[in-house]
This record gives C-alpha cells, sequence and structure tokens, in this order.
C-alpha cells in the first residue's frame, strides 16, 4: 500500500530569524518544497524582536516569488536579539514590506490565516520561541473568527512540530529563552505535537552554499553570518513538516517516542514522561546513514533556484 501523503502540506511557519541562520535556511527550503508541490505556504510569523527579522523574512517570500505572502511580526513583551543579517538581507534586497513599522501583528496574522482554513489542516511549524503560540492561545474572538484562541486552534490546527526540546533530557535554547511561553504553550495546545528536538539537528548542511548565485539572499545571509556549512536544527524540523508526517516508517523519516509529554522546569531545562494519554511525542533519533540521506535531501533543497 503506497503512504498515504496529503500533497501540498499547508505550513504556517513561525521564525525567529535573528540571533542564528538556520531559520533562513529554513524558509529556502520550505519554498523549495512548495515549488516541488509538496507544501503550501500559508504565512510567515516572527516571535522575535530584531525589528529586521520580518523583513528579511519578505525579501526571501519575494525572492522565491511568493511576495505576496504575509508576514507578521511579534508584539509586547518578547526576546530580541542582533542578528548579523537581518538589516543586511532587508536593505540589500527587494520586497514587499517597505519598513519595520508597517509589519502586521503576528497574532492578526496567524488568526486571520487560520480562521481561513479548513477544520483540521494546516500544520503550524514553530522554529523559535513559543511566544507568539503563547499569544494565540490566550487571544480572544475578534473580526475574522468568533473562536477564542485556544477554540480556534483546536479547530483549525491539525498538528504542530516545534523546534523545541532536547530528548530524553536537556535544556534547549527556543525553550528557556521564553521559559514562561512554552510552558503556558504545550500545557494548553489542545492538538497533537511532535517535537524535533536539539539532538535530531545536528547534521551539517549547506556546504555548497557559495554556489548559489550572488543575487541568492539565502547564500548572502549564511555568508554574512560566516558558518558555511552549519547545523540544521530549523531545517530538519521544517523537512519533516513535509515530507514526513504522512509518510509510513519505511520512508526513512524519524520514527516517533511514544506518547508522553515535556515537562519543564522554571529554567527552561526539560525532561520526558511516556504517557499513553499524552498529546505530544518527539523524533526518534535517525541512524547515521538516515542522517546522512536527510541531510543530502536538505542540501539539495537549498540549492534549488526560484521556479519563477
Ligand atoms: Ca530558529
Amino acid at each position: 500500500m503506497p503512504p498515504i501523503r496529503e500533497i501540498p502540506v499547508p505550513i504556517l511557519l513561525d521564525t525567529d530569524m535573528e540571533s542564528d541562520v538556520d531559520d533562513v535556511g529554513a524558509l529556502a527550503i520550505l519554498h523549495a518544497l512548495a515549488d516541488l508541490g509538496e507544501a503550501e505556504i500559508l504565512a510567515v510569523v516572527v516571535c522575535a524582536g530584531n525589528p529586521w527579522s520580518p523583513l528579511c523574512a519578505d525579501r526571501l517570500n519575494h525572492y522565491f516569488g511568493r511576495g505576496e505572502l504575509p508576514v507578521g511580526t511579534v508584539r509586547g513583551p518578547c526576546v530580541s536579539r542582533e542578528s548579523k543579517y537581518t538589516r543586511q538581507i532587508a536593505e540589500e534586497f527587494p520586497g514587499r514590506l517597505t519598513s519595520p513599522d508597517g509589519v502586521p501583528d503576528a497574532l492578526t496574522v496567524y488568526r486571520r490565516t487560520l480562521a481561513a482554513q479548513p477544520d483540521g489542516s494546516a500544520v503550524v511549524v514553530s522554529i523559535g520561541y513559543l511566544t507568539n503560540l503563547r499569544n494565540l492561545l490566550a487571544s480572544g474572538p475578534d473580526e475574522f473568527s468568533d473562536l477564542a484562541g485556544r477554540e480556534l486552534v483546536a479547530r483549525k490546527v491539525r498538528l504542530w512540530i516545534c523546534m523545541g526540546g532536547q530528548f530524553p533530557s536537556g535544556r534547549e535554547y527556543n525553550i528557556y529563552m521564553d521559559t514562561e511561553a512554552a510552558r503556558q504553550t504545550l500545557a494548553e495546545w489542545p492538538t497533537k505535537i511532535v517535537f524535533s528536538g536539539w539532538e535530531s539537528g545536528l547534521g551539517q548542511t549547506g556546504a555548497r552554499l557559495r554556489e548559489l548565485p550572488i543575487t541568492s539572499p539565502v547564500r548572502r545571509a549564511y555568508e554574512l553570518y560566516g558558518r558555511i556549512p552549519h547545523k540544521s536544527w530549523d531545517l530538519m524540523t521544517t523537512l519533516y513538516a513535509v515530507r514526513g508526517i504522512g509518510r509510513d516508517r519505511s520512508g526513512g523519516y524519524w520514527d516517533l517516542s511514544p506518547r508522553g509529554r515535556m515537562p519543564l522546569a522554571p529554567d527552561g531545562s526539560n525532561t520526558w514522561q511516556d504517557d499513553p494519554a499524552g498529546n505530544q511525542r518527539y523524533q526518534l533519533c535517525p541512524d547515521e546513514q538516515g542522517m546522512a540521506k536527510l541531510v543530502a535531501e536538505i542540501d539539495d533543497l537549498l540549492m534549488r533556484q526560484p521556479t519563477l
């Protein structure tokens, strides 16, 4: 029997595109997967306070021929860090958003986007802090939906793929940088969650990025960041969100842990508890051969040019 796949997978990407550059790689391969007909990008929201981050995401969307995609950014208390590349990408490359001041609120983008989706369909992919998702769950009815945030998620979101945590235990950046948001979001999230843990992203990808045209903002961002090749946390998470969730287990993708939940300590460190009633699972790290296959897939996607 052929593997069951839903094509294209409708994805809402939530990124802290500021301190590390793997977010750029993740958005790039998401566009490549959309070009291949495997993903549909619904929107891109930024969970980090760096004012140039949403403009950087907008420039990538423009480069890949999807300049009209909704982009939003976090409002209110949030993590904000310096970036080695966001302002340069925003200023050197063309796009739709003209200034950091005019970027829509991520909460508005989330609610408007989810309200328009078929029930039980959207896949949320978070590759940064959980600040936006906490804000979404806590939101009230508005012009887009009569449902409060938690009910809207329960109605519209099929699955949340979260780059976060370390398994079976550890202390991971996306969680501990806004531990309270993570704690609230994990406690309240009403649908299934799959964690892509720190250990799943250690493969090096992007070795051939300097072969891309000089007009590529992906190449430029990685060069500004200064690590080629680089670790693959956000890229592995995104690859899984598109190619991993609908396939059978023989496809070389990650097996998953038993059901359970991820308890958090006040410092943001996590453990894992198996629990048949839990709504959470984490990816089991592939073996060396499996990881090499995934790295090769990512590298091929990273080198794809826009199909304009
Ligand atoms: Ca990230």
